[in-house]
């Protein structure tokens, strides 16, 4: 497990609100609890519960969502998840969260995003880089643009990149995931890079999304799709047919979804844990990450949801590397291939290559 901690990292699928500590959960439960606006000891209950289909995923994903959804909070937890994820050398995040709308909070999908860049600057223990580094936007004058919590010398520091996939939970309307698209286009310049579909597999249509992901796509954000996480045939072929930069999941293909999949190249985000505990893969050896890594095709892999699952980048590595016997060369590569899957622009990519040459000569 040592070496899947000290190697660098890249998350590509990190659901903000699937991440939170369960400690950060209970308290935040308790505080509700104490005020008489919830009762403790169920949603303790439900929190610390370890199996979950999928449908009590997206119940549990409910009750998150009370005691989330004010903006202390919101700036509260993406400062803990980050912190989180550079703990473990986790040198690359793209971050996804659903834009909310909590009038009784006086919240709006705007200010929901401003919360969570709040977060991002709040970060103490790790220098965050979460703003586009284009010729372009060095010119701007916003003192927020400015690096954001560079405290200590550069070089003595440890830095993680952050960007932000705004979701469109499959519960929205074409309007409500227009709006979602149109916010992040609006902020783009503060690091929000790519549109994601995804919520309950079982509600809502494809072609709900469309227009606002066709309009993304047009406006030049990446677009990843939660696809094939239940049986869907249909929706999985036009999914592909759509060409999304990214899909997460890809649990249920049948034969002629691979064949697609494999033409088209579109890299896969794994999430080894997350389908084990929601049963949408019956057993780790009968995981689709063989046939995938075999046939050399591209995939990443992820944690999904690291607080509701009880895993860590790290610890998918160490899965991998146990279940379906990689080397240390072979973990190393595997980790190192996901930077060229990131959403983020080509200076990052530099970057973030040249952070794992350095790495890999500590490995020989
Ligand atoms: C589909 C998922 C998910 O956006 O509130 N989410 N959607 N499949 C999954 N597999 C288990 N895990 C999380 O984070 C929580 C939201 O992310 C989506 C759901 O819409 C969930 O409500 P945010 O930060």
């Amino acid at each position: 497990m040592e070496w899947c901690v000290s190697m660098p990292k890249v998350e590509l699928h990190a659901h903000l609100n699937g991440s939170i500590r369960d400690s950060t959960l209970l308290e935040l439960a308790k505080g509700l609890g104490d005020k008489g606006l919830i009762d403790f000891s169920q949603v303790e209950h439900v929190i610390l519960k370890n199996d979950r289909s999928l449908a009590e995923v997206f119940k549990l994903f409910d009750v998150i969502h009370i005691l989330t959804t004010d903006h202390a909070t919101v700036t509260r937890i993406t400062k803990e998840v980050v912190e989180d994820f550079a703990s473990e050398n986790v040198v690359y995040v793209e971050l996804r969260t659903t834009p909310k709308k909590n009038d009784s909070k006086g919240m709006s999908k705007h200010s929901y995003i401003e919360a969570v860049l709040e977060g991002l600057r709040a970060v103490s223990s790790v220098d965050v880089d979460f703003i586009p580094n284009s010729e372009e936007l060095k010119h701007l004058s916003n003192p927020l643009l400015s690096t954001t919590n560079d405290k200590c010398n550069e070089n003595t520091r440890k830095k993680i990149f952050v960007r932000l996939l705004l979701s469109i939970d499959r519960r929205e309307t074409t309007e409500a995931a227009m709006e979602t698209v149109m916010l992040a286009l609006e902020m783009r310049h503060f690091g929000v890079a790519g549109i994601d579909l995804s919520g309950n597999p079982a509600v809502g249509e494809w072609v709900t999304y469309l227009p606002a992901l066709k309009f993304a796509r047009e406006q030049g954000l990446s677009v990843t799709l939660h696809c094939g996480e239940v049986p869907n045939s249909r929706e999985i072929h036009d999914m592909l047919d759509f060409l999304p930069e990214r899909i997460g999941h890809a649990c249920f293909f049948e034969e002629d979804h691979w064949r697609k999949l494999k033409s088209s190249k579109i890299p896969v985000e794994l999430c080894l844990t997350s389908n084990i505990r929601t049963l949408s893969v019956p057993s780790i050896d009968a995981h689709h990450f063989v046939d995938l890594y075999n046939s050399k095709h591209p995939v990443v892999l992820c944690t999904d949801d690291s607080g509701v699952f009880s895993t860590s980048v790290s610890n998918e590595y160490k899965i991998a590397a146990s279940s379906f016997g990689l080397g240390r060369k072979e973990t190393f590569e595997l980790s190192k291939n996901a930077v060229e899957f990131i959403f983020a622009d080509n200076t990052v990519k530099e970057d973030l290559r040249n952070i794992f040459s350095s790495a890999a000569k500590n490995l020989e």
